[in-house]
């Protein structure tokens, strides 16, 4: 097990648009668990393979309370998504610090592989929907914070480049 960097924005490897996960094997099983390990540990629900610069269709999840519930899916494509929308407060572990309003479906139906390989499907609404469709946003090299004006846009990534700055 090990905790993996996560990429911040602006980093252009955010944009990289994730390829279909090949096999199942003793590879991904490790990279699935460095990316819970990785999720726990910042205190996120969800990580999405992107940020931590593999560029695979690989997201991990976990809404719950208790922190329990890991969900994995691997190569998750929606096959339906709800007419009805809601704006809700979103963040992002690319963008620490930033919060903002994005509109989502309020439910979506998402079919992938799981851990040992399996064929699944899931119907997902609340916090775990907004998330698969982050996460899913994420492989297609999508940030969160593209849904916003372009002039937020321009601030965030103002911001986001002093911090990393002030790190060094
Ligand atoms: O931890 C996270 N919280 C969150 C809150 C609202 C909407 C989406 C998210 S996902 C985010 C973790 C993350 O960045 N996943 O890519
Ligand atoms: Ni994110």
């Amino acid at each position: 097990m090990a905790l993996l960097p996560i990429l911040c924005y602006p980093d252009p490897r955010l944009h990289k648009v994730a390829q279909p996960v090949q096999v199942v094997d003793a590879r991904v099983h490790a990279l699935i668990d460095d990316m819970l390990e990785t999720m726990y540990e910042a205190s996120g629900i969800g990580l999405a393979a992107t940020q931590i610069d593999v560029h695979e269709r690989l997201v991990v999840i976990d809404t719950s309370e208790e922190r329990n519930q890991p969900i994995v899916l691997i190569n998750p494509e929606i096959t339906w998504m709800g007419d009805e929308r809601v704006k809700g407060e979103e963040g992002c572990l690319s963008v620490p610090g930033i919060y903002d309003g994005v509109e989502r479906a309020t439910a979506v139906k998402v079919a992938a592989l799981d851990r040992s390989g399996q064929h699944r499907t899931l119907e997902a609404e609340g916090m775990l929907a907004i998330c698969i469709q982050h996460e899913l946003d994420h492989l297609m090299g999508k940030v969160f914070v593209e849904y916003l004006s372009p002039l937020k846009q321009g601030r965030i990534k103002t911001k986001m480049v002093k911090a990393q700055k002030a790190e060094r």
